[in-house]
Parts: C-alpha cells; sequence; structure tokens
C-alpha cells in the first residue's frame, strides 16, 4: 500500500498521547494511521525565515511536517486572496471579494513554496491528498517539481457558478490548475456539476460521465459529503450530562425550551438573518415569550479581515437589541456567547436543546447539523430546522429545511420545531440518524482513497 500523504492549510499536531479535538483532524489521523503517513501544512505560527525545512513530529505513526508562514504569505496568500477572493466568491457573495493583483500573485507563490518543500520529503511512491481552497494550485506546482504521484484533491466549500467564478481576474488559469490532480471530491452533486459546467464553458474540457479531459490531462470527479465520527460524539453527548457545566445549563433553562447554534462566526453562516429570525419569532408567536431561549455560540475566526469584525459588532448589537427590547428581571431571551468552548460542552448544549438552528446563507456541508442529530436523545430528540442551502440539506431529510435569507420563514420552521408533536420528532431524528451514519466520516476518506487508487486505471 503507498504512504498516505495529506496536505492541508493548516496542521495541528496533537499532544503526546493524546487525539485529536476537531473531527476533521480526527478523520484526517485515522485515514493516516490505517495507510502510515504524513501530514504537511502550515504550524500556525508568522516567521520572517521561510528558507527553513519543514519541522517534522512523530505521534501515534504519523509524521507531522509543519513549516511557518512570513507576514506576507500570511497576510495575502492566507487572509487575502484565499479568504477575501476564493472565500466569499465559493460562497456566492460577490460583495465581499477584495482583489487585489499582489495577493493573487503571492497566492501562487506560497503553493509554489509549499510545494518546493513539500518535494523534498517525497519518495515518489505516496498517494498526495490535498484539502481545500487555499491550495487549489499545489497539484500543479508539484507537478512541474517533476511529482508523478497520484493526487488528489478535496473542495470542503461550495464550488460558484461559472459567472461568479469569472469575477475573480485569473479564474481561467485557476481553473485549468485542478486538472493537475487525478481524482477532484466535492460535498454534493450539484457542485460537481456546477465545476463541468464551468470547466466545458470556460476551458473546453470534454465530459465523459465523470471524467474531464482538457489538454492532456484526464480528471476524474466524484461526491464525497463529508460525515463525522457517529459512535464518538453520541458517547460524548451521553457523557456531558455528567459535566458540571452541562447540569448548570439545564438547570438555568428554568423550563423553557432551548434553541441552539454552534458556528464559527463567519458571514456564511447565516448569523444576522438567524437572530433577526429569532426576534420574529418573539414578535409574531408572542405565547413563546418567557418560555424560550435561543443560545448560540460564535466562536471567533479570522478576526484579522474587517467584514468578521463587523459581523462581530453587529451580532453584538442584535443580541442586545432583542435582549434590551424582550428581556424580563428573571428571563433573558438570547444567550449570544462568542467564545469557543470544548466539544463536550456543545454536544451538552446540543442535546439539551429542543431545536437545533443551522441556517449557513451557503455551507459546502455543514457539519454542526449532524453533530447536532448525533448528540439528541433518540428517547427524546430534538428537532432541526435546517438551511436548504447547506450542503447537508441533501442528506437530512428529516430536517425542516427553510431559505436561509427569509427570517419570517425561519420564525415559522421554528414554530413548527417547537409544536413538533412526539412521533413526528421521532421518525424525523431516525430518518436522520440512519443517513448521518451512514455517510460517516470513516466512509469518507475510505471512499476516496479508494476512488483515488484506482483514479487513472477506474
Ligand atoms: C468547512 C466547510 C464543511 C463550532 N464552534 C465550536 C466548535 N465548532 C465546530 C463544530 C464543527 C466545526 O466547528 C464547524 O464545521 P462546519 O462544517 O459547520 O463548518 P466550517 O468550519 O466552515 O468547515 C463546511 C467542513 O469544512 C468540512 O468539510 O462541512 O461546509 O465550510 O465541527 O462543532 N468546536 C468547538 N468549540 C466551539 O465553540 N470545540
Amino acid at each position: 500500500m503507498k504512504d498516505l500523504v495529506v496536505v492541508s492549510n493548516r496542521v495541528s499536531i496533537p499532544e503526546a498521547g493524546r487525539s485529536q479535538a476537531g473531527g476533521l483532524a480526527m478523520a484526517l489521523n485515522s485515514a493516516l494511521a490505517r495507510h502510515g503517513g504524513m501530514w504537511f501544512g502550515w504550524n500556525g505560527e508568522i516567521s520572517h525565515d521561510t528558507s527553513l525545512q519543514p519541522t517534522q513530529t512523530c505521534r501515534n505513526g504519523i509524521t507531522y511536517a509543519t513549516l511557518p508562514l512570513n507576514a506576507e504569505q500570511h497576510d495575502d496568500y492566507y487572509l487575502g486572496f484565499s479568504n477575501e477572493v476564493l472565500w466569499p466568491i465559493f460562497h456566492f457573495n460577490l460583495g465581499a471579494m477584495k482583489f487585489q493583483r499582489r495577493q493573487a500573485e503571492v497566492y501562487y507563490a506560497t503553493n509554489l513554496h509549499f510545494a518546493e518543500k513539500l518535494s523534498t520529503l517525497l519518495t515518489g511512491d505516496e498517494l498526495i491528498w490535498v484539502h481545500d481552497y487555499h491550495l487549489i494550485p499545489l497539484g500543479e506546482a508539484l507537478r512541474r517539481q517533476g511529482s508523478h504521484a497520484l493526487m488528489g484533491f478535496f473542495l470542503h466549500i461550495p464550488f460558484p457558478s461559472a459567472e461568479l467564478l469569472r469575477c475573480i481576474p485569473g479564474h481561467r488559469d485557476l481553473l485549468a490548475s485542478f486538472f493537475a490532480y487525478d481524482l477532484l471530491g466535492f460535498q454534493t452533486p450539484q457542485d460537481l456539476e456546477t465545476f463541468c459546467h464551468a470547466a466545458i464553458r470556460i476551458l473546453g474540457a470534454k465530459r465523459s460521465d465523470n471524467v474531464l479531459r482538457y489538454g492532456d490531462r484526464r480528471l476524474k470527479l466524484g461526491i464525497y459529503p463529508v460525515g463525522i465520527d457517529v459512535d464518538t460524539l453520541q458517547r460524548e453527548a451521553q457523557h456531558s450530562e455528567t459535566k458540571q457545566t452541562v447540569r448548570q445549563l439545564r438547570a438555568s433553562l428554568g423550563g423553557c425550551a432551548l434553541i441552539a447554534g454552534a458556528d464559527r462566526l463567519d458571514y456564511s453562516k447565516g448569523l444576522g438573518e438567524r437572530m433577526l429570525a429569532f426576534e420574529h419569532l418573539l414578535d409574531d408567536y408572542p405565547h413563546y415569550r418567557r418560555h424560550v431561549l435561543y443560545t448560540q455560540i460564535a466562536s471567533p475566526s479570522r478576526s484579522a479581515i474587517t467584514e468578521y469584525d463587523d459581523l462581530r459588532q453587529q451580532l453584538e448589537s442584535q443580541a442586545g437589541h432583542i435582549n434590551g427590547l424582550h428581556s424580563d428581571l428573571d428571563w433573558v431571551p438570547v444567550h449570544y456567547i462568542n467564545k469557543t468552548y470544548p466539544r463536550t460542552a456543545l454536544m451538552g448544549l446540543f442535546r439539551a436543546a429542543q431545536v437545533g438552528l443551522v441556517t449557513p446563507l451557503r455551507d459546502g456541508m455543514n457539519l454542526v447539523c449532524k453533530e447536532f442529530v448525533a448528540a439528541q436523545d433518540s428517547r427524546n430528540p430534538g428537532a432541526l430546522v435546517l438551511s436548504e442551502l447547506a450542503g447537508a440539506a441533501h442528506e437530512l431529510e428529516g430536517a425542516l429545511l427553510v431559505n436561509p435569507y427569509d427570517p419570517h420563514a425561519i420564525a415559522e420552521a421554528l414554530d413548527q420545531a417547537l409544536q413538533m408533536p412526539y412521533e413526528e420528532r421521532c421518525q424525523r431524528h431516525a430518518s436522520m440518524l440512519a443517513s448521518v451514519r451512514c455517510n460517516d466520516l470513516t466512509r469518507w476518506w475510505q471512499r476516496f482513497l479508494d476512488d483515488l487508487g484506482y483514479a487513472v486505471s477506474g
């Protein structure tokens, strides 16, 4: 079996003897543990000296090869082109795009820099699996270094329509660079189709089933919806009930129904519209006043980017407005928390909630809604209100699907969720749990790596 090399923008090395907290980190570590191999990427540090060789650390049989970014790479490759051009455009948010040609140049140069550093560690007999929008041109840069390895790329975020893609100066080169890979994975059928349409229209690529040909390159496409580790999360959710913080949370509800959300603080997650929806719930269905609480965890993210800081201020003001208007001496309707919690606390919050509220304006998949489903007590499960524009909406038929741009529609769905009869809640939850189990985390990476192994012949 070939060794596996996973490449992602950010790599966090687990502490010795401990497994890693994040869902995706868990998945990739389990794939690496099975195949044996290396995880390569940025260590999260900024250093002026980029001539250093990657630092290699071994944990549980996996080699973590990491390197710092310099200030220019951090500002222009990571914050700039990746997160102020690709992230907004790929999330259909043209208004948030801020293009600067120099940042695009640094994006390509940083990918080349990663490829040069990675090349020194390769033997030539690896499967290389590259993750996400920061590293689209990495495959092409590795080919230029002479690599003939099998290379796959997985896009965690949606793929934009050809018209939106065309707004990115240099989009042809960006699109063409996907063709350096052997396998390209998407979260949903829609993303795959949108990519094919763009490649055919903009590059003149030729399609036959799920294979695209462009020049002398042949690119296989596939759909691999990211899942979660259901058993581990279920155990954590059950165990959370013994934790002091979760017991205090339950005691503080005072008989109120809990609506819960937990997201990175990101404009793609629809947090402002969600807050407005909760306000409509209190205005349009006044019988819920004093009987319902909304807890929203918004964990800090990319705060150096103006849009993210503006959103933080906007949410603080919206939560303050609702609480100022509706609170009583013994009831505060919105708990808005701008902090990152341990995952067990999150699972405890989800388990204590009657309603999970997950309404991104656009999302590649969205793992929070799947985690909410896993965290429920099947004997008395909560209901899920989910954006129809999240990739997960393709799988979770038992959710109440809403248009995330319509706060009134979200408020109606919240009302429906809060009133949902017991049998209906159980049925919907059972269907969602079955689907989350079917496409779990292990299946995700196994299917991708199987297909990558056969990408050339298959
Ligand atoms: C990208 C794509 C795709 C949130 N708050 C806390 C916390 N979280 C965890 C959640 C969940 C993860 O962060 C967020 O995952 P999502 O899938 O919702 O979203 P992105 O971060 O945007 O991820 C997305 C994903 O990649 C995987 O392919 O689904 O569409 O955008 O696991 O639980 N975790 C902890 N404390 C918090 O306060 N510990």
